[in-house]
């Protein structure tokens, strides 16, 4: 017998449901996204059970009920995959738009601060920036010649002592720098003047660590050479930068001092910033605390960078950061600045 249309509209039905039946049951979601998509795709108002059942009209008049029944047991398949699919991403996937309830308060985020020494380093730098001087910086692994022998350090000169100096695999000729001076060595020997600078960076020494020592810390060295350069210039500069650093009303001395690569040499002390000078414990009860080191380059530092000692001259100075840092925040141990105890950092708000 010749196949009729209408015949053929049921197969054709009977077919395709089994064939989406096949493809529905292998469906997963693995969020709810993807179950927006399969309910859009088989139980939207587009979706192909809507579809199907449009196709209800092929179907011959007497086989209506079979393909009725037949598509509302397809449709109870779909929903029943798409209940499964809802279980099955509901808990471990990420909530939707929906689930979001935006009337919660928001959770605050913890914003870092500046180390203590960053912040009194770049108020440092900033001071003498406006005076001129700019930032050079160098290698923290130093030879001997730019760490010592240029400085004036004579060969059995203590400071290069083992006790002192951290030697980089026993090779007397390399050693962790022990000041930043190696950094304004450097810059001298490249024979540019004038010279205007100043040298932030960590130094190490091996000391036993305590409250006042640490085997590594920071400093801040500067130098100036020019013709014509004088003590008064040196003064006067060193003044400014403790008025700039402390405020109009600290007062400052100068002691004469040495050291090997300045002539004349000296030490700032400045008037004791706790007690105003009456005397305390930071002051030793004495009014005065030490803040540098400082003096007019010596010429044999000169000659050995290769500047004509009688043409120029210099002044230069060298301070620790975290002395000043302990001065201007009343600290009392050194360790607090190498430990990273988010309590004590925590203090410390200002993130310039
Ligand atoms: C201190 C003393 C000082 C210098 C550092 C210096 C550098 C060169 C030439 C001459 Cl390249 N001098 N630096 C001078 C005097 C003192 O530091 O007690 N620092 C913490």
């Amino acid at each position: 017998m010749p196949c009729s249309h209408y015949l053929c509209g049921m197969e054709q039905l009977l077919q395709k449901v089994e064939q989406y039946k096949t493809e529905i049951k292998e469906a997963i979601a693995q969020s709810k996204d993807d179950v927006e998509i399969f309910r859009i795709k088989y139980l939207g108002t587009k979706g192909l059970v809507k579809t199907i059942m449009g196709e209800m009209k092929t179907v011959a008049a007497d086989k209506k009920r079979e393909a009725g029944q037949l598509l509302n047991e397809f449709k109870v398949f779909v929903e029943e995959k798409f209940e499964e699919l809802k279980t099955a991403a509901g808990s471990d996937t990420a909530p939707t738009a929906t689930d979001i309830d935006l009337t919660l308060p928001g959770s605050s985020e913890t914003i870092g601060s500046r180390h203590p020494i960053s912040i009194i380093q770049n108020k440092i730098i900033s001071i003498f920036h406006r005076l001129g001087f700019s930032v050079a910086e160098g290698q923290e692994i130093e030879d001997d010649w730019h760490n010592f022998s240029a400085l004036n350090l004579p060969q059995n000169h203590p400071a290069r002592d083992m006790q002192d100096t951290f030697y980089v695999l026993k090779n007397p000729d390399w050693l962790l720098r022990t000041h930043t001076s190696s950094v304004q060595i450097r810059e001298m020997e490249k024979g540019k003047l004038p010279l205007r600078i100043i040298c932030p960076g960590r130094v190490y020494r091996n000391e036993t660590i305590s409250a006042r020592a640490h085997c590594f810390f920071n400093q801040v060295e500067g130098l100036y050479i020019a013709e014509n350069v004088s003590f008064a210039d040196l003064k006067q500069t060193l003044y400014f930068f403790v008025q700039e650093m402390f405020g109009a009303d600290v007062k400052v001395r100068f002691r004469p001092s040495y050291f090997p690569f300045t002539e004349p040499s000296a030490e700032m002390d400045i008037s004791c910033l706790i007690c105003g000078g009456t005397g305390c414990n930071v002051c030793k009860k004495t009014g005065w605390v030490e803040i540098l080191g400082c003096g007019m380059v010596h010429p044999k530092v000169l000659d050995n960078c290769g500047i004509d000692s009688n043409k120029y001259t210099g002044f230069a100075f060298g301070m620790g950061v975290e002395r000043i840092a302990m001065l201007s925040y009343q600290i009392k141990d050194l360790r607090l600045f190498s430990e990273n105890d988010i309590r004590f950092l925590n203090q410390f708000t200002a993130v310039t």
